[in-house]
């Protein structure tokens, strides 16, 4: 043979053998094994008197009457007096879950008037529900209650719920910083918290590792900061699809764009943004938080959070604030210098309160609000009253304190620290993220009404695309029937049995969330 076909030989086996072939696999099952034995559904754990309920409503009448769902009997309608109307396509486009295909009246009939109710009889359903979202989750709700007869038909029972969530602000926090996440993944990801009632994507977007948001103002930050220029970043488009995507689930998009500290990438596109780091008496040649200092500064970061306030829809920024290491700000004279004409002495937490808040009061001229990470707090920087305060750290008496502290300022705030998703441990650790009460710190029903929700946290060390789904769910299930069920609902049996099958149900969606424990779910054979 000579070199040139040994190597076309090569090359042909080289991509031959390139990836594993998902279509040649099934094909192979399917023609291989020509009869499949189906084993009967039962389920390990005692079933829950409320099915598979998750997050579990406010009030739930259930009764034992039951009736069959078809494709043809089965129609979404609207009332007559309903302000969403049939052209409202955030209603319309929601149902492929209850059946995958329907096309006549009757069933599920959707009006909205002034409280979130869905009473499920014959031959209609009726979800009342005052604002648009309402009737999102309501159609979640009902979609829970479909059940699979003994002979694989869809039923539901007659059953009356009244809803609506304990915590307003439900939310999970992903990072696109540490691993790049595709699209893809984000979008399949916002379905799944909107089938868990969870209203806000923290979008770390940027972190020290790669700047992926590509900035219409400064397009060097992702041209340099980015993993890759073109492959590994969020486009404008990207970005809009995202939010729209969201906001058709009733999920709202909350951007995190951390500073001081954590900005790395940031100064590779923007050359004079970070503080020079000194070896002696010279700089070392690398590179600290934000440099405070400098007037420049402040025009970008103006510039930039313009933008960011008219990219970003919402009412709200993170703006970060966490974790600034002063070693770099101390080894680097002119900031020695800057701190004495401050008055500062050798208080560098001063010198990031400066920082701070010269940002929030430019991020105040664009007409957002801004949460910030506890540490702003907890350094005293002078905050507007309405800023939203994220407590992240500490162990339980830590963080119990710290929210009695917070909230006993007037500020209102969120809590993470039991939600710590990307840790992990062998056993059923929902069980810990599903005791944890947001409100169980010492302090006055006003201090307890200032506690507005929480987030579940999945930082992105040891989390990309290929991880990502199964180490979220069914973990941050757990998060979500807290923030939304009501303070009593915390038997963890019936919780344990209701999310088993919440998982499945999840699985069935096309989600490959993890199990508990050791189990099965009647579909997985499909
Ligand atoms: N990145 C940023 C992080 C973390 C924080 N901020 C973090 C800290 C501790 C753990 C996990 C994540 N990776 N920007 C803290 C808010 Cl355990």
């Amino acid at each position: 043979m000579s070199t040139t076909l040994k190597f076309t030989a090569l090359l042909l086996a080289l991509s031959l053998c390139r990836g594993l072939r998902h279509d040649y696999i099934d094909n192979y099952i399917d023609n291989y094994i020509d009869e499949v034995t189906e084993e009967e559904a039962e389920l390990v754990a005692q079933p829950s008197k409320y099915g598979s309920l998750w997050p579990l409503p406010q009030k739930v009448q259930l009764s034992e009457v039951s009736f069959k769902l078809t494709s043809s009997s089965f129609r979404i309608v609207d009332a007559k007096d309903s302000t969403a109307g049939p052209s409202c396509s955030l209603l319309q486009d929601h149902n492929n879950n209850i059946l995958p295909s329907f096309n006549n009246p009757d069933v599920a009939h959707a009006m909205f008037v002034s409280t979130d109710e869905l009473s499920v009889n014959q031959p209609y359903a009726v979800l009342k529900a005052p604002k648009v979202w309402g009737a999102l989750h309501g159609l979640e709700t009902f979609s829970q209650l479909v059940y699979e007869d003994e002979y694989g038909a869809k039923s539901i029972n007659s059953t009356t719920i009244s809803d609506f969530p304990r915590f307003a602000h439900r939310g999970i926090l992903l990072d696109s910083s540490r691993h790049f996440l595709p699209i893809k993944v984000i979008l399949a990801n916002l379905e799944t918290m909107a089938m868990n009632k969870i209203n806000v994507f923290h979008w770390h977007i940027v972190d020290d590792q790669s700047f992926p948001y590509l900035s219409r103002t400064f397009p060097q930050l992702s041209q340099q900061g980015a993993y890759h220029p073109y492959t590994h970043v969020y486009t404008p488009a990207d970005v809009k699809m995202v939010i729209e995507f969201a906001r058709l689930r009733g999920i709202r998009v909350i951007p995190e764009f951390d500073t001081p500290g954590h900005t790395q990438s940031w100064g590779k596109g923007q050359p004079d943004l970070l503080t020079p780091c000194y070896s002696g008496s010279k700089p070392s040649g690398t590179f600290g938080p934000v440099n405070p200092i400098l007037n420049t500064t402040y025009d970008f970061m103006s510039q930039f959070f313009k933008e960011i306030s008219a990219v970003f829809p919402d009412a709200y920024v993170h703006l970060g604030g966490d974790e600034v290491d002063f070693t770099c700000w101390k080894s680097n004279p002119d900031i020695q210098k800057f701190m004495d004409q401050q008055g500062f002495g050798q208080d560098y937490s001063k010198l990031e309160s400066f920082y701070i808040q010269k940002l929030l009061d430019i991020v105040t001229t664009t007409e957002k609000g801004y949460t910030i990470w506890q540490e702003v707090f907890d350094n005293g920087v002078k905050l507007k009253p309405d800023t939203l305060i994220h407590v992240w750290k500490g162990n339980q008496q830590q963080y119990q304190n710290e929210m009695a502290n917070v909230t006993s300022s007037g500020y209102r705030t969120l809590l993470s620290t039991p939600w710590y998703l990307n840790r992990i441990s062998y056993g059923q650790d929902w069980q810990g993220h599903y005791k944890a009460d947001p409100q169980d710190f010492k302090g006055t029903e006003a201090q307890k009404k200032l506690v507005i929700g929480g987030e579940a946290c999945l930082w992105g060390e040891y989390v990309d695309a290929t991880n990502l789904t199964p180490r979220l769910w069914p973990r941050a299930s757990a998060v979500a029937e807290r923030l939304w069920s009501a303070k009593d609902v915390t038997d963890i049996n019936d919780a344990f049995s209701r999310l088993s099958v919440h998982r499945c149900r999840m699985v069935d969606r096309g989600i490959p969330a993890e199990p508990l424990f050791s189990s099965y779910c009647p579909h997985e054979y499909k």
